[in-house]
């Protein structure tokens, strides 16, 4: 699994540390959607940070989205929200 975006969006930082929270492993590759546009797009055309491509090459985008799975996969004793 891994998560697309620079550590300085509030959007990608709130992923980071939550998939930490879950106990997901995860890699990060810092693109920035500026400055590695290409880059970025060649992992996902819409150029939005962050980005999750997931084992099986899912892309998923927004952080309420990508929270919402994980959220919703994660064990009793592992979920965030109340
Ligand atoms: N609602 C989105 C907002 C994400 C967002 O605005 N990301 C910015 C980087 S901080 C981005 O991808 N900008 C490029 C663009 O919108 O084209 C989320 O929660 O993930």
């Amino acid at each position: 699994m891994k998560l697309v975006g620079m550590l300085d969006s509030p959007y990608v930082r709130r992923v980071a540390i939550s998939l930490d929270l879950y106990g997901v492993d995860f890699e990060h590759q810092p693109l920035s959607v500026f400055s590695t546009y290409e880059q970025f797009a060649s992992i996902n055309p819409v150029v939005k940070a962050p980005s999750l491509v997931l084992d099986d090459s899912t892309v998923l985008m927004d952080s309420s989205l990508i929270l919402d799975y994980f959220e919703a996969l994660a064990p009793t004793d592992r979920k965030l929200l109340p």
